[in-house]
């Protein structure tokens, strides 16, 4: 342990526990970019709030920047520790705290992983509808500092939709209680939303009630073969007018070859350019007829060129997985990620120009095109190709993310639609929020974290 202060910091909090191994400093100082070298200072991995509070005002007295971690599952190096920073990781508060059939929330520590959130739920017979692939690692307090999205927002939004009330360590130490679960509460600033997506830079969350939902309908996954991207949006406005949508996502051939390569089993014989899974609620007869009518009409239009309907849940788990699996099967390639959104209605707009843009720009790469398209956030994932440096890479597809970031801008659009901003997409947070925004959430961090010791570098720079 390298800062003296640190002795301080374990003598005067006991049960606090401080890391600082090489094999710990590793893991705790990188987040799934893998694009930063690791150098923490520390970890500290508190039991409770008020060692959070401890550690954070310990911190405040002898300006030591903190990066507070949960599952470290986050793309955009958020939480990436590289510059001596101590990691503040909520890794041991991991426990349900209280269910209230009444409310109908269930309250719980920042550590939790949402797949033990979503466990807790169905126990009560009772669901949390947010969810994605990262469901085993991520935590509920990187999904609320990122407002994670995933691939039910088309059905039940965002993170945000579902806090009923948090409780948040500034960068003072000070504990706020926010929301404290009222479904009506008319008094000003909702300072809950501020916390929420605020990427670490505005405190830390020790606690979040969350709103639970009514447990999912029986539902029905389908997979869809499509010939060309100009009828996406077609298909899902025609599932759309027919069917209770659960989920409507998409991705390209060059997505699933890699998922295949990876193990997964090829749902169709022939080779088409672009996929849709939908999952859509079966409340009975009319929902059966429902279903065919719709496909039938894409068939019919040529909008679908083949479909497979799951029998059963183990095969809705493989078309699933057919989805759920590109990001791992990519991983090994270390590949420059975008995450990009505009309005649902400005999709098939977007979607020609992206596509012409980054044809060009990118002739000789492998481009993988996938995500909730239903929500108008694409997630475009650039592969390195063999031979070229990591750096030289990176720096080309800056280049290129300038010209995606002026596009996004002309459609109005956003450079993180549910990733964050962290360090990845720093530089471009101009195009998508105004420089009096800016300015407007620069004042937000320094009444809340005066010393600037919040995640430091992240989001955007003092
Ligand atoms: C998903 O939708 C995640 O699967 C990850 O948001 C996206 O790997 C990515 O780019
Ligand atoms: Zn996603």
């Amino acid at each position: 342990m390298t800062h003296p202060q640190l002795e301080v910091l374990r003598r005067n909090i006991p049960g606090l526990r401080l890391e600082a191994d090489p094999a710990e400093l590793e893991h705790y100082g990188r987040d799934w970019t893998r694009r930063w070298t690791p150098a923490p200072l520390a970890i500290a991995l508190p039991a409770d709030v008020e060692q959070v509070q401890a550690v954070v005002r310990w911190a405040g007295a002898n300006s030591v920047a903190i990066v507070p971690s949960g599952g470290r599952t986050g793309l955009s190096g958020g939480a990436v520790a590289a510059n001596g920073e101590l990691v503040l990781s909520l890794a041991r508060m991991n426990r349900v705290l209280g269910f209230d059939p009444i409310d109908r929330t269930l309250t719980v520590q920042p550590g939790i992983t949402l797949q033990a959130v979503h466990e807790a739920a169905a126990g009560h017979g009772l669901a949390y509808p947010v969810d994605f692939a990262a469901r085993g690692s991520c935590s509920i307090g990187g999904n609320i500092a990122t407002n994670a999205g995933g691939i039910r927002v088309l059905r039940h939004g965002n993170t945000r939709e579902w806090i009923a009330g948090l409780k948040l360590v500034t960068g003072t130490g000070e504990l706020l209680d926010l929301g404290r679960g009222l479904v009506k509460n008319s008094s000003g600033y909702d300072l809950r939303h501020l916390a929420i997506g605020s990427e670490g830079t505005l405190g830390v969350v020790v606690e979040a009630t969350l709103k639970l939902a009514d447990p999912p309908p029986p539902t029905q996954v389908m997979l869809l073969a499509l010939p060309s991207f100009g009828v996406l949006m077609e298909v899902f406005a025609e599932l759309r007018r027919r069917l209770r949508l659960e989920a409507f996502e998409f991705f390209t051939d060059r997505a699933l070859h890699h998922v295949l390569a990876h193990g997964g089993q090829a749902p169709f014989s022939d080779v088409h350019p672009y996929y849709v899974v939908a999952e859509f609620a079966m409340r009975g007869e009319a929902d059966e007829v429902a279903m065919l009518a719709a496909f039938e009409h894409c068939t019919e239009r040529a909008w679908v060129a083949d479909g497979v309907i799951a029998q059963g849940e183990a095969q809705a788990a493989q078309l699933w997985r057919l989805r759920e699996g590109i990001t791992e099967s990519l991983a090994r390639h270390a590949p420059y990620k975008n995450d990009v959104s505009v309005r649902v209605s400005a999709m098939p707009a977007f979607l020609a120009e992206a596509q012409a843009l980054l044809g060009r720009e990118y002739p000789e790469f492998d481009v993988v095109w996938f995500g909730h398209v239903g929500d108008g956030n694409l997630h475009i994932n650039v592969l390195r190709p063999g031979g070229m440096d990591g750096a030289e890479f990176v720096g080309r597809c800056e280049q290129v993310t300038r010209l995606l970031a002026e596009t996004l801008q002309r459609h109005g659009g956003s450079i993180s639609a549910e990733h964050g901003i962290g360090l990845v997409k720093k530089p471009w947070l101009p195009s998508t929020r105004s420089e009096a925004e800016i300015e407007v959430m620069r004042g937000i961090r320094r009444v809340l974290d005066p010393r600037g010791i919040m995640n430091p570098g992240k989001l955007f720079d003092p």
